[in-house]
């Protein structure tokens, strides 16, 4: 294999990342993820459409509130920016090419640093924009969706489009065309959105409803924009309850999917839901994927883990193969994502300095992913799973209950038939039985 083709390489020592199976000792293969195997009818390339996040993987030194970067990234060290930018393109490519990644997702700002004006950044985008088509062309590794960093510059700390001051807001919109322009020159699927300061901080200094109304109008102009770019991929809202800010907007799948309805926008935009975000906002992964895909809205994931003690969104790597199987039988049963794949949204511990260990964290998120989908369809095709959950809402498969369910009865009606019938008598939910069945792959 060539190394994709930079002058340097910047993992020495590490090369193509194989299936070895289970039973390997070698912590640099995969013993699950076998990109060709067939499962419910897909490969599994087909159906994780694994990803790598630029700002972790290529941006992360292991900076935190506390203390200084901890990783030396050798493909940082260069100042021009430029240089820079093409050394960390072709790491970026080197891992995901010895990973066998298909796709990676970025920010405008993860590609090349954020310059002192709009038009330079806008320069600077335009040059490395060329060197990722040929980087793309020869690897065959592409964008899974772009995205525009609204929220790590200062002017951004009272909210990109629901900022107060128009003047903030069309920045925002300007860097969103740029973001736009890219993803569509890169061939990206899809364009994100997530909204970390659309919210506030307080609301004594915040007019909400205007806020919301204002981050409407920009999605609709970012989605007519890209219409009219002929950009056919999805567009997506990534929910999150908070931090930064003390409330987000897109608290969650629900209240996203209200405020797109809300505004109309319910056709042209799909969720992007984040492992982190859904225990943030004290609900589970399999939970939010479910509310997405009963309306039809499940666009991608971000994969990562939170950590149970603590609740922050620590952006660990997915690695409990449980409550991944969960999420795989969601998955299963809503036939897929639509348009999108699974980006690792997660870094490695601030403690993990070695380069093997990008590594690592991919392989046993990959693996985990493996794991979880075979489980998940070996609980679809050998156990009693899904017809005992059908079984439990017979009564209104036929009957009064189906009569109910047509918008056939009135309260009156139903008065009636309660009063020949008696008290219920009761059913088990099962859970316990549930849960072996679940548990006995994972
Ligand atoms: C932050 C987060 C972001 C988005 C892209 O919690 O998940 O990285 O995925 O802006
Ligand atoms: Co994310």
């Amino acid at each position: 294999m060539s190394v994709l083709l930079g002058e340097r390489e910047f993992f020495p020592g590490i090369g193509p990342i194989r299936y070895e199976g289970p039973e390997t000792d070698n912590p640099l293969a995969f013993r699950y993820y076998d990109a060709d195997r067939v499962v419910m009818g897909k490969t599994m390339r087909e159906h994780f459409r694994f990803s790598m996040a630029y700002w972790h993987t290529m941006c992360g030194t292991g900076m935190d509130p506390f203390g200084a970067p901890t990783k030396a990234l050798p493909w940082l060290s260069a100042t021009d920016p430029l240089q820079q930018a093409r050394d960390k393109m072709d790491a970026a490519f080197e891992f995901a090419t010895k990973l066998g990644l298909p796709f990676f997702c970025f920010h405008d700002f993860d590609l090349v640093a954020e310059a002192h004006t709009l038009a330079e950044s806008e320069r600077r985008l335009l040059a490395i924009a060329e060197y990722a088509k040929a980087k793309i062309a020869a690897s065959g590794v592409r964008v899974l969706w772009g995205t525009a960093n609204l929220f790590s510059h200062p002017r951004y700390m009272n909210g990109a489009a629901t900022n107060p001051d128009f003047a903030v807001v069309a920045h925002a919109a300007a860097q969103v065309k740029i973001a736009l322009d890219l993803t569509i020159a890169l061939g990206g699927q899809g364009y994100v959105f997530w909204g970390g300061r659309e919210g506030y901080l307080s609301l004594l200094n915040t007019d909400m409803k205007r806020e919301r109304e204002h981050l409407a109008r920009f999605l609709s102009a970012a989605r007519d924009y890209a219409r009219k770019q002929g950009f056919q991929g999805t567009l997506l809202v990534e929910p999150k309850p908070m931090e930064p800010s003390k409330h987000q907007y897109d608290f969650d799948a629900a209240t996203t999917l209200n405020f797109l309805r809300e505004f109309g926008l319910e056709r042209d935009f799909k969720l992007n839901i984040e492992v982190n975000h859904a225990t943030l906002a004290l609900h589970t992964f399999a939970h939010e994927l479910q509310v997405a895909a009963d309306a039809g809205a499940l666009g991608s994931i971000d994969a990562n883990r939170g950590d149970y003690q603590n609740g922050w969104d620590t952006d660990q790597f997915p690695m409990h193969v449980p409550e991944l199987t969960e999420a795989m039988l969601v998955l299963l049963e809503a036939g897929g994502l639509e348009g999108g794949g699974i980006n690792f949204d997660a870094k490695t511990r601030r403690n993990s300095t070695d380069l093997a260990d990008l590594f690592y964290a991919h392989i046993g998120g990959m693996d985990a992913f493996a794991r979880a989908l075979l489980a998940a369809a070996a609980v679809l095709e050998k156990t009693p799973y899904r017809k005992a959950r059908c079984e439990r809402y017979a009564s209104f498969d036929s009957g009064d209950g189906q009569r109910f369910e047509r918008g056939e009865l009135g309260l009156e009606e139903l008065y009636q038939i309660a009063r020949q019938r008696g008290e219920p008598s009761l059913h088990s939910g099962r859970q316990e039985l549930f849960e072996n069945w679940v548990y006995r792959f994972c």
